[in-house]
């Protein structure tokens, strides 16, 4: 992407980002109504819903020419990655939204032609914005983040995972490969915000993130961060991220990276059938 471009089209989506989460944050005590979606924990409120259209609306009305996909619906359907796409989740952990009024982002990943250019997430209630171009570093507010140098072997590593992995009965990974893993690392971390703790990958206060149920929106602009960062992005069987489809996510210092999936991580399914 040329590079006044991306410097305009970051300033912009800066803009966009702050004037968004400060909304959220000036109505997050305002009564609200939640109703679920796929399952009865998986919740969605009219503030998700608002903050996508309002990102729909700025994206239309000043970019016609380029896309959105976004979790809320708002956005275009896809059927490949060409051109200019801004992939948006309004609220990254909407059920701390709702339960904790804290620990939820949103996050925006601009990518051209299937390259993520830019990428932003924003931690609303804490005001910190961690922001991206891809070849000029990874920021958290207006400080640099450092790259990862640190060769901390695994078994001195936190990795943020959710607690489902554990449970025998979830159908993608065997969970005493995952019990294995947690008893080698140092410790465990669960932030129920897959945005952010991409972010606290790419900042090194936690070695790794492994998931197994992500969609585009909720990596798109965490996954630009690990990489610039030196960090590795992958699906948890070593495959290329898919940004159309659902996928198992592993982001960490590269140095822990083989070893977790070669030594760990059985998946049940295999991604391709997913
Ligand atoms: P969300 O809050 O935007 O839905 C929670 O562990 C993390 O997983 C959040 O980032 C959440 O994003 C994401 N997630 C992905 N699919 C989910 C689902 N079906 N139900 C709940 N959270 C989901
Ligand atoms: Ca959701
Ligand atoms: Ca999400
Ligand atoms: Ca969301």
């Amino acid at each position: 992407m040329d590079i006044q471009r991306k410097e305009e089209l970051f300033e912009q989506a800066k803009q966009w980002i702050l004037e968004a989460g400060s909304h959220i944050r000036d109505h997050i005590d305002a009564p609200r109504s939640i109703e679920t979606k796929s399952n009865p924990n998986d919740l969605v409120t009219e503030m998700d819903q608002q903050t996508e259209q309002f990102f729909a609306d700025k994206i239309r009305a000043n970019y016609p020419d380029h896309l959105l996909l976004g979790e809320e619906g708002f956005g275009d359907s896809l059927e490949d990655l060409k051109g200019t796409i801004w992939i948006v989740d309004p609220i990254d952990g909407t059920m701390n939204f709702v339960h904790q009024k804290r620990n939820f982002a949103i996050s925006i990943g601009i990518y051209e032609d299937g390259v993520g250019e830019i990428g932003l997430i924003y931690n609303v209630m804490e005001d910190v914005l961690y922001s991206v171009k891809r070849g000029q570093g990874v920021f958290k507010n207006e400080k640099q983040l450092p790259e990862h140098n640190d060769s901390r072997p695994l078994k001195e590593s936190i990795l943020t995972l959710n607690t489902t992995w554990l449970i025998p009965e979830n159908p993608h990974v065997e969970h005493d490969s995952i019990q294995e893993l947690v008893k080698t690392i140092r410790s465990t971390r669960s932030y129920g915000s897959a945005a952010l703790e991409l972010a606290f990958v790419a900042e090194g206060i936690v070695d790794g993130y492994l998931t197994m149920t992500l969609m585009p929106w909720d990596y798109a602009a965490g996954a630009i961060m690990v990489q610039e960062v030196g960090g590795t992005v992958t699906r948890a069987d070593k495959g290329e991220l898919d940004l159309l489809n659902s996928t198992t996510v592993l982001a960490c210092r590269s140095n822990i990276y083989d070893e977790i999936i070669d030594d760990y991580v059985q998946l049940k399914t295999k991604e391709s059938d997913r």
